[in-house]
């Protein structure tokens, strides 16, 4: 890698969440997982957690592969065992912060158990589903979410199976936090994982976002760009809209928004609740009565909100900055001037223009002949008045 690459890498604002010496990654050319993967890291950034108490767990596929490209702890497992371990690490490390970031098929198909069971636990996860339609990686087979007569690789006559309605799915097993985005959201999409990382429960996120390669092509519905406008003329906005009336249907509108958004006591204060009853004060978990832990989960908080507050300060001097910048800039252009010309050149003024000469030769024409008309019928008058006169004269 020449040193100027390396350069460039290390400059990335998006140096320090995500591993820019493994760039450039695998994703085909218009996939949504990139933008997916941007989004996440620009949530992290904002959201204040500490990169060292954060991890993000993946199993097989494209998606599979997002644990690769971050820069926090993280682990690539087996085909749809993302939940167990994310499950396995969280009751290990009740401290840390743990993403689950997972393909529909390795999420919903083999690991769909798992799915519901941790949904139904209300497991502090926060899990996101690229939402792809096919099993990108392996040749784009049908999956548990392929639309009805979408055509996939084992379904070339259109698929005949119903699909899941993922947030219908999750509200149903007890997930607490439930939104659907498609790539093309960005900017809802990191808003939504900033507030799933800031609260307990398992939160579920879906991103529509049909492989490009595979689904797309196959089914003759053009490049990313295609999907891109797809999303923009079908996704229609719907908080709060019932998870039951969320089928997607081949080609049909998308519902997208935040669904779900409840409180419930997580899987550990579920149990630190049983037990308390049960055992009595002196119950402890990781060496620690719950008092404890709830004071060191105060703290916590307070620290990330803290580390929040300094990200958000820094944007906006960052925004002021670039904003002082633009003003020098334009302070430069002789605005008056540009914009005259620019004004002159354009193709209404130049009609507006033209509209305005002709009115004013037609006003002029009207006028001389006006004072052409009133000097004729003066003429005409007088010689009318003389001749009266004349008439006058001989009668008399
Ligand atoms: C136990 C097991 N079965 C099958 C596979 C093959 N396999 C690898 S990735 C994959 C599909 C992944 O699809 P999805 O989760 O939707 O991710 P995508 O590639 O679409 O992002 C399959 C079936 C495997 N690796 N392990
Ligand atoms: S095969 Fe599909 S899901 Fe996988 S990287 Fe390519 S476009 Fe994305
Ligand atoms: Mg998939």
């Amino acid at each position: 890698m020449s040193s100027e690459i390396a350069q460039f890498k290390k400059d990335s604002p998006m140096s320090g969440t995500l591993r820019m010496d493994r760039m450039s990654h695998i994703w085909c050319p218009g996939c949504g997982i990139g933008s997916e993967v941007n989004a996440f890291a620009e949530a992290v950034k904002r959201s204040g957690i500490d990169p060292d108490k954060l991890a993000v767990v993946s199993g097989i596929g494209c998606t599979g592969r997002v644990a690769g490209y971050v820069d926090f702890d993280s682990i690539h497992t087996t085909h749809g065992r993302a939940i167990p371990v994310a499950t396995g690490l969280k009751l290990a490390r009740p401290d840390m912060k743990v993403v689950v970031f997972s393909g529909e098929g390795d999420l919903t198909g083999i690991g769909g158990n798992h799915f519901i069971h941790a949904a139904r636990r209300n497991m502090d996860i926060v899990v996101i589903c690229n939402n792809n339609f096919t099993y990108g990686m392996t040749g784009g087979q049908v999956t548990p979410t392929t639309p009805h007569s979408a055509i996939s690789s084992t379904t070339p006559f259109g698929n005949h199976e119903y699909p899941f309605n993922l947030p219908f799915l999750a509200d149903a097993a007890g997930a607490t936090y439930i939104a659907r985005w498609t790539s093309m959201h960005s900017r809802n999409l990191i808003q939504s994982i900033e507030e799933a990382l800031s609260r307990k429960g398992f939160s579920f996120i879906e991103v529509i976002s049909p492989c490009t390669t595979l689904y797309l092509r196959r089914n003759r519905l053009g490049d990313g760009v295609d999907a891109l406008q797809f999303y923009q003329e079908n996704a229609v906005l719907k908080h709060g809209a019932d998870t039951r009336d969320l089928d997607i249907d081949f080609q049909g509108k998308i519902t997208i928004g935040k669904f779900v958004e409840k409180d419930k006591p997580t899987y550990i204060e579920a149990l630190d609740k049983r037990c308390v009853q049960v055992v009595g004060d002196d119950y402890e978990l990781y060496g620690k009565t719950v008092p404890e832990r709830e004071a060191e989960e105060k703290a916590e908080k307070e620290r990330v909100a803290a580390r929040r507050a300094a990200v958000l300060a820094e944007e906006e001097k960052s925004k002021a900055k670039a904003a002082k910048v633009v003003t020098k800039i334009s302070a430069k252009i002789p605005v008056k001037t540009a914009a005259k010309k620019a004004v002159a050149k354009t193709p209404a003024a130049t009609a507006k223009k033209a509209a305005t000469k002709v009115a004013a030769k037609t006003v002029k024409k009207t006028a001389a002949t006006a004072k052409a008309a009133s000097k004729t019928t003066a003429k005409a008058a007088a010689k009318k008045t003389t001749a009266k006169a004349a008439v006058k004269k001989t009668r008399k």
